[in-house]
């Protein structure tokens, strides 16, 4: 059985006077707004949006804190969000044709040292096993392929257009280190 039964973000139906993000069936929608702002989706302590217009990863990012919340590209801390953030998107896996979705990752400041943009704590990563590669331009962090049942990481040149999400932490967007045990 899979885990994602198990995981806390499936919320009484009462809970759910909410709209879908374009894209995401009602099969696979974790659409439960929560205590998030409309068009938002709580899983845990944050809120997250998924953006499915492609741009590059800069856009993407100024996109996020344009909403003023404290958003920022989502940083992500478990196992169980990194699985969150899969499903919330739809589950892309076909990334020849743009099927991959930023996440707020990068080694800009020194060449791989990753930080999030939303300055919380790089505790977490799920790379593939031959990312991050650092290929000449290749610092920001997106959704690559499945292993083991989980998505992984790569990092891609900034220029590649995908789609995103979003995530500001409830709580007024400060970031609390209450997202658990470490998965690895
Ligand atoms: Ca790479």
């Amino acid at each position: 059985m899979s885990q994602y039964y198990s995981l806390p973000h499936l919320i009484p139906e009462w809970l759910l006077p909410h709209e879908q993000s374009p894209g995401i069936s009602s099969e696979t929608c974790l659409c439960t707004r929560g205590f998030c702002g409309k068009g938002w989706v709580q899983y845990m302590n944050a809120c997250y949006k998924v953006e499915k217009k492609p741009k590059n990863w800069n856009e993407a990012e100024m996109a996020c804190q344009r909403y003023g919340t404290h958003a920022h590209l989502a940083s992500i801390h478990s196992t169980e969000e990194n699985d969150f953030i899969f499903h919330l998107m739809g589950k892309p896996l076909d990334r020849l044709n743009g099927e991959a979705y930023w996440i707020g990752g990068h080694d800009t400041f020194k060449e791989g040292t990753f930080v999030w943009t939303d300055g919380s704590r790089f505790d977490f990563q799920s790379f593939f096993p031959t990312e991050p590669n650092g290929l000449p331009g290749e610092h920001y962090l997106g959704s690559w392929y499945l292993q083991n049942g989980h998505i992984t990481w790569n990092d891609y040149p900034i220029q590649m257009k995908f789609p995103s999400v979003c995530k500001y932490y409830l709580a007024n967007g400060m970031y609390r280190d209450s997202t658990g045990p470490k998965q690895r």
